[in-house]
């Protein structure tokens, strides 16, 4: 018996900075409705989809900076968005800036949850791999400032039972390293979730502008195939405040095949009928990773953070 579920993914088009929450908010509402009229069950939205990609700018103002943080979700301009889809009966991905409290410290991660069909929240995920830097840097023509404004994530890659199977988020840069969806796919997940904002310009390397589009996709398709899970990528897309962000919004099988592409760089929503079951194609067979894996030979991976050169050979 197939377990199918019909999954959106919404892109969603710039979001100025001066754009209030309850516009986007209403933008995704209706990204939402488009998405339960094509039948979606679960509708995946942007990396940090509330606001405008604030970290492209350099502040240091603490009241500046946490305006673009949620300090409860649902928040007063977010109920809403819980509310319609409880209402529609659909679940979803948010991605949002979260301030949290904890013992007296306060906490800014880049943080993603997901929410079933009643409203509920049933999973949390905070961004572990940050990309960028810490200090203004003025060379470039945008900044790049996640080292700044958050904090490496705390949760690790957890799984979530929901939706009729096994259940992963992670969060733009995650997707990059293949150890965010093999610490997944040894979980046994089944569907990984993520939103993306990217720029088209990578200041450190401009000779891969033309490549972000292709980079995009060959990091989601292997995560995909290597561990046999369904992918939905969702992006925030388009020109916004000035920075040129990529759209390439996909849902890829679990074979690495990409089975719907968003066609443009605004608010858009795609849908497919996975099924889940066909992850065991993968799981069970080229990727069965109780039958081939030999971890005793990739303590590597875990044991150290940069490369470790093995010692010069002694000439004999
Ligand atoms: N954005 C980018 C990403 O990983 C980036 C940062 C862009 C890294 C281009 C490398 C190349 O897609 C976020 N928000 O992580």
């Amino acid at each position: 018996m197939s377990r199918i579920l019909m999954v959106a993914a919404a892109q969603m088009g710039p979001v100025a900075r001066d754009e209030p929450r309850s516009s986007t908010v209403a933008r995704m509402i209706g990204l939402m409705r488009q998405a339960k009229e094509k039948g979606a069950q679960l509708v995946v939205f942007p990396e940090l989809a509330l606001t405008t990609f604030f970290p492209r700018w350099y502040m240091e103002d603490a009241a500046e900076i946490d305006a673009f943080f949620e300090t409860e979700m649902p928040g007063p301009e977010s109920r809403v968005l819980f509310e319609a889809a409880a209402q529609l009966g659909v679940g979803f991905y948010l991605g949002y800036a979260e301030l949290v409290e904890v013992d007296g410290r306060r906490h800014h991660f880049n943080t993603s949850i997901l929410v079933d069909a009643t409203g509920a929240i049933v999973g949390k995920y905070r961004k572990v791999h940050l990309p960028g830097h810490a200090e203004n840097e003025p060379w470039r023509p945008f900044q790049h400032l996640e080292k700044r404004y958050f904090e490496p994530g705390d949760l690790g890659f957890p799984v979530f039972e929901a939706f009729g199977g096994t259940m992963g988020m992670c969060i733009c840069n995650d997707r990059r390293w293949p150890e965010t969806f093999r610490v997944m796919g040894l979980q046994g997940v089944e569907m990984v979730m993520l939103g993306y904002n990217t720029p088209v310009h990578y200041p450190p390397a401009p000779e891969h502008d033309h490549l972000q589009d292709f980079h995009n996709h060959l990091v989601m398709q292997a995560g995909a195939y290597q561990n046999g899970t369904w992918m939905v990528g969702v992006a925030k897309a388009g020109h916004e405040e000035g920075c040129d962000l990529i759209g390439g919004t996909c849902i890829i099988a679990p074979t690495g095949e990409i089975v719907a592409q968003a066609e443009t760089l605004a608010d858009e929503v795609i849908v497919h009928d996975c099924d889940l079951d066909r992850c065991k194609e993968i799981q069970e067979n080229i990727f069965n990773f109780g039958l081939h894996r030999q971890p005793e030979h990739y303590t590597l991976i875990t044991g150290t953070k940069g490369v470790m050169r093995p010692p010069p050979r002694q000439e004999d």
